[in-house]
């Protein structure tokens, strides 16, 4: 459908009078307000939402939908923190359900990835108390040495934090002595809900909110770019969806460092919080939605499948999704343990491609940073098997 024929539908269809004016701020390119993105929460019906949102990703992507291939590597599930969320965690104390690989251990894991043709290894984890900066960074440095042309994404803010102040080093030479031995971008965890209250409920023993963003600023400042998550569905309201979307973007008028945003929908099996309803498909396509409008200055909002489970997922390519990540194998614990979707998140490049092309997208196997590895669009599979 043309743009033309778009505008008349949002301003023709039965929407009230504020609703209207914040179709016509996104048609004419303008920036809505905290106000108006809380507003659309509340009043918006999801099928306005999604085509207001359709109409920002067809401008920003055309028909491309992204995946890139890579791995995870979790060094460790034993933590220092007790995050009420976390299905994953094993503190100190119960240390013997725990698994702690160490460095020879993580490159042999990287090295089973040898010949395939993956671009990115995430590497994440619990914080442990001994692995400490010089450990990861030597452990980075290994890595980059194996297999220089593997994009190494790794640490969450939570992560570098207590690395550095471990090792008693500023957020920006902490960062500096990573990207000096191989570290080339950030994953977006540990951000959860900015609005320091709620935070203080789900997770009051880890980095704050003004660490997490000092954190990716400094790293956008060294040069290594960074994502950015939202936990959603457990004790916040609409307005501090939009606190958390608006801090972010504030930060990324600053420093145009992030590369995607992706919500993260709460999954309750296995934590403190198990008490906690799980919120409902409709509800994830409205966070997708109104993350696509509010956040004009990120070009990417990712809906991460494993977590969501692919059909979902793929009906968020109509809610302003234009990556769908693409874990080649099961290579992540995290979710699976907290009950979600994906028990063994395994997808093969031509299911992820069909699930793109199945809704009349153009499939693009992408770099970390959106770089163009393979253009799948009508691709011969009856020879191949990748
Ligand atoms: O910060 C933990 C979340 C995050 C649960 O940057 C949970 O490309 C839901 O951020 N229910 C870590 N979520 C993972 C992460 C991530 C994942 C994929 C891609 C990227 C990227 C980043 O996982 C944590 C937390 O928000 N998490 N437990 C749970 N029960
Ligand atoms: Fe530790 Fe991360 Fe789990 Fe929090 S979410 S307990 S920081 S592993």
């Amino acid at each position: 459908m043309v743009a033309e024929e778009k505008k008349d539908i949002y301003l023709h269809s039965e929407i009230d009078s504020t609703l209207k004016s914040i179709a016509q701020k996104v048609l004419d390119d303008e920036r809505i307000t905290v106000e108006e993105g809380v507003y659309l929460f509340e009043h918006g019906e999801l099928g306005f939402l999604g085509s207001l949102a359709d109409y920002i990703r067809t401008k920003k992507h055309g028909d491309y939908t992204y995946f890139n291939r890579n791995f995870h590597i979790e060094p460790t599930n034993i933590c220092v923190f007790d995050c009420k969320f976390c299905s994953y965690s094993r503190l100190l104390k119960h240390r013997q359900e725990g698994w702690e690989l160490d460095s020879d251990a993580i490159l042999k894991k990287v090295k089973e990835y040898d010949g395939q043709p993956v671009t990115e290894v995430h590497i994440v984890g619990g914080v442990h108390p001994k692995m400490g900066l010089h450990y990861f960074a030597d452990l980075i440095q290994r890595i980059k040495t194996h297999r220089p042309g593997l994009h190494i994404k790794a640490f969450t803010a939570v992560e570098l934090e207590y690395m550095c102040r471990k090792a008693k080093v500023s957020f920006e030479e902490g960062l500096t002595i990573l990207k000096n031995h191989g570290q080339d971008s950030l994953p977006g965890g540990g951000a959860e809900i900015f609005d320091e209250k709620i935070r203080a409920q789900i997770c009051d023993d880890k980095c704050t909110t003004d660490q997490w963003l000092e954190i990716h600023e400094t790293a956008h400042k060294v040069g290594m770019p960074s994502n950015a998550t939202l936990l959603y569905g457990h004790y916040e309201n609409y307005a501090h969806r939009i606190d958390h979307m608006n801090r972010l973007r504030v930060l990324q008028d600053k420093t145009n460092g992030f590369n995607t945003f992706i919500p993260l929908k709460f999954r309750n099996g296995n934590n403190q919080m198990s008490d906690v309803p799980e919120v409902s498909i409709i509800e994830d396509l409205k966070m997708y939605a109104v993350s696509r409008i509010f956040l004009d200055n990120f070009k990417h909002i990712k809906a991460y499948w494993p977590m969501i489970g692919r059909n979902t997922a793929q009906m968020s390519l109509n809610f302003g999704v234009n990556d769908i990540d693409g874990t080649i194998d099961d290579s992540t614990k995290i979710y699976a343990m907290a009950g979600a979707e994906e028990q063994s998140p395994n997808l093969s490049t031509q299911e992820l491609c069909e699930l793109i092309e199945n809704i009349g997208r153009h499939p693009i196997e992408r770099g970390t940073l959106y770089n163009v590895i393979n253009d799948y669009k009508d691709f011969d599979w009856s020879h191949q098997k990748v």
